[in-house]
C-alpha cells in the first residue's frame, strides 16, 4: 500500500501530455495499485497517474456509487490504460467538477454525456464500451489530464480566475 502525494496547481507537470505505456507488466500494475490506494485516501472518484507527478497514460476510476449494509461504499475499481475516446454523444451534460489537484473548488463544466473508449486492461487485454452519467463524465476528465488539460480550462477566463483566485484564498487562510 502505497499513498502518493498528488501535486496541484500551478505544478507545470499537470500540463504535460503523458506518453503511453509501452507494456502492461508489474510496474504498470504497482503504479495502479498506488493510484487506487492515493485516489481511495483523498478521497475522489477518479485520479490520473499524472496526478502522481508519472507522465504514463494510465487513469483510475472508482464512482463508489454503492453502499453495504452498515453504508460503506462498495468499491468498484476500474483501470485504464492507453485510454482513448472513440466517439461522443450530440448530447450535452452540466456537471459541478471539482478536481484534486484544484483542491475544494468547483465550477460547472458541460461535455458529452456519453462517450465511447478503447483501453487496455490490467492484462494488457484491448477493451471497448461506452459510458455514461457520472462515469462518462470522470472519464473525460481524466482523460484531459492525460492531455495536460484541466477542468478549469473548459472555463471563460473570468470564472478560471475566479477558481484560482478562491484557491488562493483558501491556501492563505490554511496557512
Ligand atoms: O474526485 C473527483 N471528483 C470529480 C467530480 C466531478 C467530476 C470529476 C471528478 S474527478 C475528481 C478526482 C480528480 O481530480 N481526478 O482527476
Ligand atoms: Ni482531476
Amino acid at each position: 500500500m502505497a499513498i502518493l502525494p498528488i501535486i496541484e496547481v500551478p505544478d507545470p507537470r499537470l500540463k504535460i501530455v503523458s506518453t503511453p505505456v509501452e507494456a502492461v507488466d508489474d510496474e504498470v500494475r504497482q503504479l495502479v495499485a498506488d493510484m487506487f490506494d492515493t485516489m481511495y485516501d483523498a478521497p475522489g472518484i477518479g485520479l490520473a497517474a499524472i496526478q502522481v507527478a508519472v507522465p504514463k497514460r494510465v487513469l483510475v476510476i472508482d464512482l463508489q456509487e454503492e453502499e453495504d449494509a452498515e453504508g460503506k461504499p462498495v468499491r468498484n475499481p476500474h483501470a485504464f490504460i492507453n485510454p482513448e475516446i472513440v466517439e461522443v454523444s450530440d448530447e450535452r451534460r452540466c456537471y459541478q467538477e471539482g478536481c484534486l489537484s484544484i483542491p475544494d473548488q468547483f465550477a460547472e463544466v458541460e461535455r458529452p454525456d456519453r462517450c465511447r473508449a478503447r483501453w487496455l486492461d490490467l492484462d494488457g487485454k484491448p477493451q471497448e464500451a461506452w459510458f455514461d452519467g457520472l462515469m462518462a463524465t470522470c472519464l473525460q476528465h481524466e482523460m484531459d489530464h492525460l492531455n495536460g488539460v484541466l477542468f478549469i480550462d473548459h472555463l471563460s477566463r473570468l470564472k478560471r480566475e475566479m477558481v484560482l483566485k478562491k484557491l488562493a484564498k483558501a491556501r492563505k487562510a490554511a496557512a
